[in-house]
């Protein structure tokens, strides 16, 4: 991280100040969504709330050191916030119109590339006038992080919404550095190729020195589209264009293990971990799903084989399941759609199995604070990860850092990132019912020595491999000079 571990000329603003001036910044995080969220205080003043998660987590120590700045959306369809400061952190709020809203946010990013990146789970929509949005909201992007590049900056953009910035900050600057990140997976050529705009999002994408993907497969994949839609020459894991060379290669992403185990090992945590099940009527065994509502996630291929193992007598009487559902993207037609089937399917099972008090799915259409959902995490015994198909997947690794006494088992989708990590769990294939129902027949029964040698293992990896080692390698790649590429 040569020119990032330097520290920077320019002095840092303080707490309420705006932003550092224009081309100050030797890093710059460009991602769809800002690191904070906006509220109103009582006297109706805008607040800014940090919204936490592992990538502000593992990119803050480098944003302090570089003195970075985060371009993001302030995730409403008000006014653009500009540059401002709060937690600390330099960043820029982009504003998109209603009309961007509708046509770059809900349609090409969640209801064309979602889809169509996720196997077409969904079929994906192709409207010329969302691809419009795409291409308008990108370049305002893109001139964000110009304006915010100090020379010879590193930017690192974020995500399937943002795949053309690359190339357009390419042209405007020669001189700076730029890395990709693709969180979802990036599909097989046969499906890539019924994007209409496929030529368009390579070379976008073309415009970073290095690729980063979830997965070998990813990279591979993206490799192929380089060669099929662009003609380009792919050597091992680098696609020569012109006199540049950019590397595509296999970055897993991680989680913030340490500090969510701290969070699970606090005493409110723990007898909160106790009231839940106690709440659930002291079950011998309690099932776990946690996923935000998205039909990516295999919710309703989980409550079928449940509600299965449950006519079929399999699990015992006192099994549970809990499933929370965070509500998301609810205004997009597939996902309504989805929340109708999977709330079907609850009551169906609850009506055919539930005594008085006691139904055997507990359904949460909510979201929860960081310290719940750690109680959720210790009170359950099996984690059901079933994803028709998922770039990595972290609630499986954040259930593993959590379980720090060694005990409770994963099962866990083969078609998720996770599964090429976490060799601990019981992997199944989702779409194969009786499959699934075969290993959490397993995983609820594992012997206590059994689940402890899994963990163990999986534990070993988390901690090992946590987000700031993610971000480490992905960033200590980026600067290298090409020749220096490790094999990756
Ligand atoms: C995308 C990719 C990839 C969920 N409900 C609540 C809550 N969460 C948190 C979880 C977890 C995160 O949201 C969900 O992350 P996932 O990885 O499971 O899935 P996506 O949202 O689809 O994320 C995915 C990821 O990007 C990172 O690259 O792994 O494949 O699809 O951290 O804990 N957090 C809180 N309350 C909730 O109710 N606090």
């Amino acid at each position: 991280m040569s020119p990032m571990s330097e520290t920077a000329d320019a002095a840092a603003a303080e707490p309420g100040n705006e932003g550092e001036a224009a081309g100050c910044h030797r890093f710059v995080v460009v991602a769809s969504r800002l690191p904070v969220d906006r509220t109103e205080g009582p006297g109706g003043q805008v607040e800014w709330r940090p919204s936490p998660g592992g990538l502000v987590s593992a990119l803050e120590p480098v944003m302090r050191e570089a003195a970075g700045v985060w371009i993001g959306w302030s995730g409403d369809t008000g006014p653009a916030p500009g540059p401002f400061r709060a937690n600390d952190l330099d960043l820029v709020g982009m504003g998109l119109s209603p009309e961007q809203f509708r046509d770059y946010y809900e349609g090409f990013c969640n209801a064309t590339l979602w889809p169509l990146y996720h196997d077409v789970i969904a079929p994906p929509e192709f409207h010329r006038r969302w691809w419009d949005a795409y291409v308008t909201v990108n370049r305002s992007f893109a001139t964000a992080a110009v304006a915010q590049a100090a020379p010879e900056a590193t930017i690192w953009v974020h995500d399937y919404q943002l795949q053309l910035v690359p190339q357009m900050v390419r042209e405007q600057r020669a001189d700076v550095r730029i890395g990709f990140f693709n969180h979802i997976p990036f599909p097989g050529y046969e499906i890539f190729a019924q994007l209409p705009w496929r030529r368009q999002v390579v070379n976008g994408l073309l415009g970073a020195d290095l690729l980063g993907f979830q997965r070998r497969a990813d990279a591979t994949n993206f490799l192929r589209a380089c060669r099929r839609t662009a003609g380009l020459a792919t050597r091992g894991s680098t696609v020569r264009i012109g006199d540049r060379e950019v590397r595509a290669a296999a970055f897993p992403i991680s989680i913030d293990a340490q500090s969510l185990e701290q969070i699970a090992r606090r005493e409110s945590v723990r007898k909160r971990a106790g009231e839940i099940r106690m709440a659930l009527d002291e079950p011998d065994t309690v099932l776990l799903g946690i996923d935000r509502l998205d039909y990516t996630k295999g919710i309703p291929v989980r409550l079928r084989a449940y509600g299965e193992l449950l006519r079929e007598a399999r699990l015992g009487p006192r099994v549970v399941l809990v499933q929370v559902a965070t509500p998301s993207r609810e205004r997009v037609g597939a996902y309504r759609v989805l929340r109708d089937e999977v709330e079907l399917a609850v009551s169906r099972i609850n009506g055919e199995h539930a005594e008085v008090g006691s139904p055997p799915v507990h359904y949460l259409h909510q979201s929860y604070p960081r310290e719940e959902m750690a109680a959720l995490y210790l009170a359950a015994d099996v984690m059901l990860v079933t994803s028709l198909r998922d770039g990595m997947n972290l609630v499986a690794k954040e259930y593993v850092a959590c379980r720090y006494d060694e005990s409770g088992a994963l099962v866990l989708s083969e078609f998720t990132g996770a599964a090429d990590e976490l060799s601990g769990a019981f992997l199944v294939n989702p779409h194969d019912i009786e499959g699934l129902k075969d290993a959490i027949v397993r995983a609820a029964t594992i012997s206590p020595g059994e689940a402890r040698r899994r963990m163990r293992l999986m534990r070993k990896r988390v901690s090992e491999h946590d987000v700031a080692h993610w971000a480490e390698s992905f960033l200590g790649t980026l600067e290298r000079p090409p020749g220096t590429w490790p094999t990756l």
